[in-house]
């Protein structure tokens, strides 16, 4: 089947790229594109070519699921080197986005094209990547360094009228981009251009140390990921090697990065956050309601962030209390945050006055009568939900979502105060939630899947990534937590110390570990939720026993003097932890780095297992993309599933058993899913549908 048609219209040959969703260069797509180039340079009737391609997009890059499979020719750079040697000039009309190795087909072109509306950009920086077709050669020729450097470095992409304005473009158009493109190609064989030159005037020595200083901050900040490095070395050969020795640079830096595990795991992560998207039993045909207006019961911080979530997006919210104190309260906050951000310049005093006026404070459920969607962000009780939900039940509209943000608690219980369970679900933000990308949406036996569809869909125009879990205490995010939060106090208690348990997770990549993390929630939450469950842990007990509650009161883990946001090691909490041992009559030992690492982070993913044999998370990939957007699991890790993938199972599996006879603890025994995949010599990947 061929994906690149071949016609020709005048005296120009037309080749029309058709590979939905989005024209990715698959191996059909670049042997099509050869063929046509070498066509139509036989083709008498023709005396130019022009690429163009159907759908939302000119090209979305370079085919991401062919990484590190092995490669088919004709490669791209190749296919490329025939655009840009072709006797007949090429031009490109670029309609939608044109990004990675879409962009690079279109600047081994002569000439470009592109609809006002289009986008391009150079994203691969995001896959771990660099531009791997020629893109960091070319396009600092025809924009200079200076401009394209930026542009591979962020990976966002650019409008057609800033590419125009950088000369990356000749012309934009708002009509019909082809024809415009045709335009441009009989220009183009009538000056009787031939195969592209390799343009130097752009290179100038200005353009090289502007670029050397950007590439020097870059590097500063690169945080380790070895990408960053690899850029400026491809753009840097720019101005010490002629065009064809810089490609081969760039190749070398781009295969070396392809096979990086960081790239790996950046390149899952696309694909999983895509795949969260594919709900089971919520197809395309699923019609989500409508939503013009929102409310929000509980106008705390959670209740406020989300209403916050609305106005940002331009939906209209009530925001509702039972009084009118916590209610001034809750709006004088969210002020406060909104001023924050136009003291930053991130958000202009117009935009904040207008998204506090989409948020209406109101006293009394009523309040939420008309409200299409309504969600709950009271005190985290069964008892104080189920009252509000009962309430809901007599003042919101028919066929209103109702939803409850809460962390841990049984949706269908709370459902079950209501005469339409079929509208009620979990809708759980993640804190701070006009922060946190994370949403998840608890769905339970009785709710309708056009419910389901209008979550969903009402996350992703909050600019959530909304997935859809099953119901079940702490749902995916927060029951693996736990896990986590458990190991911190066995560790403690066994032998390590707040700052060793804090650095091996910031040294694996987490911004912060679990006792800073505790410290600045507020060491409080857990204690409540703790006593709440009759569940002790000695060590976070007795410091909170001793009023040492966290950042708010200068000491919880760590000391905290005046007001400091960086916790110091506390001799007081140390001595206390070292009594909890000895009352155990446990001697304490040292836990190198890896070791803590994997005490931590092994039962969390045993604790995954369990949720995918629950069937509470749908795929793996569920949950490292709830990782990864609500607890900032580090993106190039993966996720815990991945990265148990990585590890592999079998060693975590072992480690698991062994810490379960050590400390004589059934629960860490491997869950019965990651044992077979561990004794079948599969990861969690291998689940994939
Ligand atoms: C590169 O080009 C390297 C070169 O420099 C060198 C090579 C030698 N490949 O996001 P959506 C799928 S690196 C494969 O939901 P949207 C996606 O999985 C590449 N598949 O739609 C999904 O599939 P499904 C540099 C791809 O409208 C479907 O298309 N390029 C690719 O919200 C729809 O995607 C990039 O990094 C791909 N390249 O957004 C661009 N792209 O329906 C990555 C998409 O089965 N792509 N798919 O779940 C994007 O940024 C967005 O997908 C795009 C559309 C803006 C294009």
């Amino acid at each position: 089947m061929t994906m690149v048609r071949y016609e020709v219209r005048g005296h120009i040959a037309l080749a029309t790229i058709d590979n939905p969703p989005v024209n990715a260069l698959s191996a059909a797509v670049r042997a099509g594109l050869a063929e046509a180039i070498q066509r139509a340079n036989a083709d008498a009737a023709a005396v130019a070519v022009v690429i163009a391609a159907t759908g939302k997009a000119f090209i979305a890059g370079a085919d991401i699921s062919e990484f590190g499979k092995p490669p088919v020719a004709p490669l791209l750079p190749d296919v490329l080197d025939a655009i840009a040697r072709s006797r007949k000039p090429v031009v490109a009309a670029i309609q939608g986005v044109a990004l990675g190795g879409g962009l690079e087909v279109a600047l081994a072109c002569q000439g470009r094209v592109a609809l006002a509306s289009a986008k391009l950009g150079l994203p691969e920086i995001k896959l771990g990547l660099i531009p791997g077709a020629g893109g960091t050669q070319r396009l600092p020729r025809l924009i200079g360094a200076a401009k394209a450097f930026p542009m591979m470095l962020s990976g966002e992409p650019i409008t057609a009228g800033q590419a125009l304005e950088y000369g990356l473009l000749d012309e934009v158009v708002s009509g019909d981009v082809v024809a415009a493109a045709v335009r441009l190609a009989e220009v183009l064989a009538e000056e009787g251009r031939g195969p592209l030159a390799h343009a130097t005037e752009r290179l100038t020595e200005a353009d090289h140390e502007a670029f050397e200083l950007l590439a020097g901050e870059a590097l500063r900040k690169a945080e380790g990921m070895p990408n960053v490095p690899a850029l400026v070395e491809a753009v840097r050969s720019l101005f010490r090697m002629p065009f064809e020795e810089g490609l081969k640079v760039e190749r070398r830096l781009f295969l070396e990065l392809v096979a990086d595990e960081r790239s790996k795991a950046l390149r899952h992560v696309f694909f999983a956050e895509r795949e969260v998207a594919k709900v089971p039993g919520v197809g395309p045909e699923v019609q989500p309601r409508e939503i013009r207006s929102a409310a929000v019961i509980g106008a705390g911080t959670m209740g406020g962030g989300i209403a916050m979530c609305f106005a940002n997006a331009g939906i209209p919210v009530t925001l509702i209390e039972t009084a009118q104190a916590p209610l001034d309260n809750g709006m004088n906050r969210i002020a406060a945050i909104y001023d924050i951000s136009v003291q930053r310049g991130s958000l202009t005093p117009e935009a904040r006055a207008q998204r506090l006026k989409r948020i209406t404070p109101a006293v009394g459920l009523i309040a939420a009568a008309t409200a299409d969607i309504v969600i709950e962000a009271a005190f985290e009780e069964i008892g104080v939900k189920r009252d509000i939900f009962t309430g809901l039940d007599k003042v919101a509209k028919p066929g209103a979502v109702l939803a409850s943000n809460t962390s841990y608690l049984d949706i269908p219980t709370i459902a079950a105060v209501t005469s339409r369970p079929q509208d009620v679900l979990g809708m759980h933000f993640f804190s701070p939630a006009n922060v946190m990308k994370l949403l998840e949406i608890v769905r339970t036996q009785e709710v309708a899947a056009d419910a389901i569809a209008t979550a969903v869909a009402l996350g992703r125009k909050l600019g959530k990534v909304p997935v859809v879990v099953g119901n079940g205490f702490g749902f995916v995010g927060n029951r693996m937590l736990e896990q986590r939060t458990r190991a911190t106090e066995r560790l403690l208690v066994a032998g390590a110390l707040p700052h060793e348990i804090d650095a091996a997770l910031t040294g694996f990549g987490f911004k912060m570990g679990p006792c800073a993390m505790a410290d600045l929630a507020g060491l409080d939450i857990g204690w409540r939720s703790r006593k709440a469950r009759g569940i002790k842990a000695a060590v976070a007990d007795a410091i909170c026993e001793a009023g040492w509650l966290g950042q708010k009161t200068g000491r919880g883990y760590y000391l905290y003097p005046q007001g400091a946001r960086v916790g110091q090691r506390d001799p007081e909490v140390e001595a206390l932890i070292a009594r909890i041992s000895a009352e155990r009559g446990l001697t304490r030992r040292p836990f190198s780095q890896e070791e803590i690492l994997a005490r931590l982070l092994d039962p969390m993913v045993n604790e995954g297992a369990r949720i995918l044999a629950e069937g509470i998370a749908t795929r793996p990939g569920d949950i490292d993309v709830v990782w990864i957007h609500g607890y900032n699991w580090p993106a190039w890790r993966g996720g815990p599933m991945f990265w148990a993938d990585s590890v592999g199972l079998d060693v975590i599996a072992k480690r698991l058993a062994a810490q379960a006879e050590e400390i004589g603890d059934k629960a860490l025994e491997p869950a019965p899913l990651l044992k077979r995949l561990a004794a079948e010599g599969r990861g969690f990947g291998s689940l994939k549908s």
